[in-house]
């Protein structure tokens, strides 16, 4: 397969008007029959008339009523055409139950379900399945379920049909149908202008009861949008739908938002609180893509992150508005860089639009939705929040109905701003995360910071340009006073200096506050001076980034130079966690440790061959440390911060738990697990339940537990994931892979469902001592998976493979294990193109 090209986009030849589709379901002989209204588009510089189809079996076509025979290839369908507006007709016969990929239409546990973004729907009919083609589909389905649904309004309906209309234009990635036995949670919502609107979470029946949480958070969202952003929504009716098998979170079809089950289903008995912040997140996601995503599109798929990085960003601050934002920015941060910094950091690299791809699936990635996200972020903080507001409407009111490019977005900002954006764009277009090196000097009362940033080469773009980096600044006195409250620099060079007046002493900098810019901040500095800060910023963020960089120098130096725990980090947690003004939350989050992969990444930039069982044991001496050295701390934040009243999944009581947890996971290992049991056993919800287990696995006393979590849970697919994960992540790491293996084996598991898939073999990517283990065997377990799940689902297969994309940073022999297993994953007969284009890309 060749790539395509950014450069060699095109318009549409021909544009289309409405579009009346009918299905007849059938579970391997669907039809679909088509009717569409096409125009020649005034603007095209072809007339070639192609049509997107794969998979299909094609019945009968028809221009203007008169039958015709189209040259048929494997992508699609050609035909001579009038020079006129005209209507083609097909009838095409599809295989939803052995459609395994889960794009098109394909069944779930009995169930009609689609999924189109990016290119499924040339899977279900021909069309010219690309986003900048937008039109009004009606949509009439037959078939003996019970509940029948497309986008937009309902129509009509009788006995064992239902017609559809969604009056909004929309390209065919936002196409759903779902037909099954479902059952409704239903509620409505009243929109400011006074719309009435039919809310519906559409479920297997017996789910009904995990419905109520999901409800509460559209409904959140959809006020949450209308007072933030002035957008309401835009139809009678907004249908969820949860699906078992689904290869990505949730999808955002127009009015039909088609869900992966554990992106919405949560009851306290099953979910956890972070189970239940995602689905709150996700919820909010999908709904504020009806109008960045759905209303304004994306012109190609090379300006993916346009819908998706603004989207993210929204649910980020949606989030900060309904939790806590400190700890939603230091959480989001967290996640960026175990993701994104690592894929910038690897062969995977691309910039956040890239430039050429061979499969699109394989870009829904981090660093298109989260440092996606992240340019928004640093836009608005260069602009201003007003500024920001105003060009967002200006955005929404000029672009509405249209398929928008990234030079459209950062347009409607140089029109209401007056700035240039041509530098900032270089954050689009420009791979790798850039290294801000900073220097000081502090003289006569003046103290100057010296900033450099570089960015490292990334796969085809070997020079970097300087980027434009809002530096959030603060500057604390000797005492912990701030003497300089926040401000943005705006750095613009590849070297550029700032000077501060009129301070009486050296000043302590708090940089890159609230992490201002995706960048990698390298200082020289002080265990003493990040204790400092640990204690007196006045950041929320710099002061966990003190505590986590505290942290992590020390388990470097434990890696490295065979050093014992620091104890100044010792001394400075312990601090924290007593610190009763502080919220537990965040608290909880600046216990957390830096992650393996964390590590061996820093050790790897600092030209040390990371060795991941080395790392494994580092932390683990740590937390034994930190374990003697806070026992007596441990235990008097367990007993202090229980919730003891009624479950809610709120952040005052997650907070709480997740405080109480962290203690537990020290108190573990003091006392072998006796609080842990007693925890296990006397829990009401799943938060408990599951942090209970997970320190009895991690002590190596948790087989009871395991026995008995698996009989008490067996029913529910959702809750037998955590089973299946949680014991290959708190395995020794000489053990990951052979319980891993061992659960591949289990009658549970299956090859047919994403969610066991990853819950499974990303458990054990996700674990690098036990993955990278010496003896190969992670790697083995897991190319032999990704083989036998590439014929079924490649979308899956794929984005599995990122797990190798670190290989580069270990020792020569690890280096040949994986590129071992690399080439033969690639010389598979029938590789699918997903799978063909990550491995040639990882392995370089
Ligand atoms: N558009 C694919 C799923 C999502 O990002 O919402
Ligand atoms: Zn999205």
């Amino acid at each position: 397969p060749q790539p395509i090209y950014l450069r060699d986009y095109t318009p549409p030849a021909y544009l289309v008007d409405r579009v009346h589709l009918t299905f007849r379901l059938a579970p391997h002989t669907t039809r679909v029959i088509s009717r569409i209204a096409f125009r020649p588009n005034p603007a095209a510089t072809s007339r070639e008339f192609f049509l997107h189809g794969e998979a299909l079996r094609l019945i009968r076509a028809r221009i203007d009523g008169a039958e015709i025979t189209p040259e048929l290839t494997a992508e699609g369908l050609r035909a001579d055409v009038p020079d006129a507006p005209f209507t083609f007709e097909a009838e095409v016969e599809v295989d939803p139950g052995n459609n395994t990929a889960l794009e098109g239409l394909y069944m779930s546990n009995g169930m009609y379900c689609t999924q189109c973004e990016a290119e499924g729907f040339r899977k279900i009919t021909y069309y010219p399945d690309r986003p900048d083609v937008m039109g009004v589909f009606t949509v009439r389905i037959e078939g003996p379920e019970p509940v029948m649904l497309s986008n937009g309004n309902p129509v009509a309906q009788g006995a064992g049909w239902a017609e559809w209309h969604d009056p909004w234009p929309k390209p065919a990635y936002l196409f759903a149908l779902v037909a099954g036995d479902l059952v409704a949670h239903s509620d409505s919502f009243t929109t400011r202008s006074g719309r009435h609107v039919d809310l519906n979470i559409w479920v297997r029946p017996g789910d009904e009861g995990k419905c109520a949480f999901g409800m509460e958070a559209l409904k959140k969202s959809m006020k949450w949008d209308e007072e933030v952003y002035g957008r309401e929504y835009d139809l009678d009716l907004f249908n969820i739908v949860a699906v078992d098998d689904f290869n990505m979170g949730a999808m955002e079809n127009k009015g039909l938002n088609i869900f992966n089950s554990s992106a919405v289903l949560a009851s306290p008995e099953t979910a956890t609180d972070a189970n239940f912040e995602r689905i709150e997140a996700i919820i909010a996601h999908e709904y504020f893509h009806n109008w960045t995503g759905n209303r304004i599109t994306c012109r190609d798929w090379f300006q993916l992150c346009l819908k998706e990085g603004l989207t993210v960003y929204r649910d980020s601050e949606f989030t900060s508005d309904m939790r806590s934002s400190p700890v939603k920015r230091i959480s989001d941060v967290i996640d960026l860089r175990a993701r994104q910094f690592r894929e910038d950091q690897g062969p995977l690299a691309h910039p956040v639009r890239p430039d050429s791809f061979i499969e699109i699936n394989n870009f829904y990635t981090a660093t298109v939705y989260e440092k996606g996200a992240e340019l928004i972020g640093m836009l608005k903080r260069l602009v201003g929040d007003a500024a920001y507001r105003r060009a967002l409407d200006l955005y929404f009111d000029r672009h509405d109905g249209q398929a928008c490019t990234i030079e459209d977005w950062l347009r409607v900002f140089e029109d209401v701003t007056g700035r240039d954006l041509t530098q900032f764009k270089r954050w689009y277009e420009d791979a790798g995360t850039p290294r801000l090196r900073v220097t000081e000097e502090f003289d006569g009362g003046t103290y100057t910071l010296h900033f450099e940033q570089q960015t490292p080469p990334t796969p085809g773009q070997e020079k970097k340009r300087a980027r434009v980096i809002p530096i959030a600044l603060g500057l604390l006195g000797p005492n912990g006073d701030e003497v300089m409250e926040t401000r943005v620099l705006e750095m613009t060079e590849a070297r550029q200096s700032f000077s501060f007046d009129g301070l009486a002493a050296r000043p302590v900098p708090s940089i890159l506050r609230n992490f201002s810019a995706p960048v990698i901040l390298q200082r020289e500095t002080t265990n003493a001076e990040r204790a400092f800060l640990l204690a007196h910023d006045t950041d929320p963020f710099n002061k966990w980034e003190a505590g986590r960089a505290l942290a992590r120098d020390g388990l470097i130096a434990m890696i490295r130079e065979g050093a014992g725990p620091d104890p100044t980090y010792l001394d400075a947690v312990q601090r924290m966690a007593r610190d009763e003004g502080l919220d537990p939350a965040f608290r909880a989050l600046a216990l957390g440790l830096p992650g393996e992969d964390d590590l061996a990444q820093t050790l790897f930039e600092v030209g040390h061959t990371p060795d991941p069982q080395a790392i494994w044991e580092a932390l683990e001496r740590l937390r034994d440390a930190r374990a003697a050295t806070m026992e007596e701390t441990a235990r008097g934040l367990y007993a202090r911060h229980q919730v003891t009243a009624h479950y809610r999944p709120d952040p005052d009581q997650a907070g709480a738990r997740a405080l109480v947890n962290a203690a537990l996971a020290m108190i573990t290992r003091r006392d072998g697990g006796a609080m842990a049991q007693a925890q296990y056993d006397a829990a009401d919800n799943m938060t408990q339940q599951l942090a209970g287990w997970s320190c009895l696995l991690q002590a190596g006393t948790g087989d009871r537990a395991t026995e008995a979590f698996y009989a008490q849970w067996k029913h529910d697919r959702l809750v037998i994931d955590k089973w299946f994960s949680l014991q290959i992540i708190h395995a020794a790491p000489e053990e990951t892979a052979r319980i891993a293996a061992r659960l591949t084996k289990h009658p549970d598991f299956t090859l047919r469902n994403p969610n066991r898939f990853r819950a499974t073999l990303g458990a054990l990517a996700m674990s690098p001592a036990g993955f990278h283990h010496a003896s190969g065997r992670g790697y083995r377990l897991l190319a032999d998976m990704l083989i036998r799940l590439d014929p079924l689902n490649p979308q899956t297969t794929a984005r599995m493979c990122s797990a190798f994309e670190t290989w580069r940073r270990y020792d020569d022999v690890r280096q040949g294990l994986i590129a071992a297993e690399l080439d033969r994953i690639l010389a598979t007969p029938g590789l699918s193109r997903d799978t063909t284009e990550m491995v040639n890309r990882i392995r370089g």
